[in-house]
């Protein structure tokens, strides 16, 4: 099954951090890494002030059931330190599952396709630069993209994601 990830952090070495968690997504069997978005510094949206994000997507393909992944996203985000302290609040590495092949779930600890991502443009312009042809809900995410300010989702030339090393 094709799989799209979101990353973000606004904690610590941002930078290092995504990379890292992507080295540690692909560090066992069952993702295999397809592609990577550039990377992006967004403002933080919801939740108390705090710190710029930076932002990026990932896609892989995988044999993973959704809990699976769900787990293996949980472990990485612990690898890295995050702590949960309040919904929303600022955190070295947030691990979102976007998509999980077709699957529709609406598990309150895992749904799917992600319930907000239709509306973040930190998820869906990084999403469209790793695949411009992408689908959410059956809905072209560059269509999606269309209705939503962007301002607030700028590139960061100067850094790149890439796969795991
Ligand atoms: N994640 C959140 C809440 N707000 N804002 C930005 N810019 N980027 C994020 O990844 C983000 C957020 C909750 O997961
Ligand atoms: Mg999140
Ligand atoms: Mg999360």
């Amino acid at each position: 099954m094709r799989v799209v990830l979101a990353l973000g952090s606004n904690l610590g070495d941002r930078h290092a951090t995504l990379r890292g968690a992507v080295d540690a997504l692909f560090a066992e069997p069952g993702l295999t890494f397809v592609a990577a978005s550039p990377v992006y510094e967004t403002d933080p949206v919801g939740g108390p002030e705090q710190g710029a994000y930076l932002n990026a997507v990932v896609i892989a393909e995988s044999t993973l059931e959704p809990r699976g992944l769900l787990d293996r996203a949980q472990s990485v985000e612990n690898a890295f330190g995050r702590v949960r302290v309040e919904r929303w609040g600022a955190r070295t590495l947030d691990v979102d599952l976007i998509t999980v092949g077709d699957v529709v779930t609406d598990d309150p600890d895992l749904t799917l396709p992600h319930p907000r991502a239709h509306e973040r443009a930190f998820v869906l312009v990084p999403w469209v630069r790793a695949d411009p042809g992408a689908v959410l809900s059956g809905r072209r995410v560059a269509d999606l993209l269309a209705g939503l300010d962007q301002t607030s989702v700028r590139p960061r030339t100067d850094l790149t994601l890439g796969g795991p090393a």
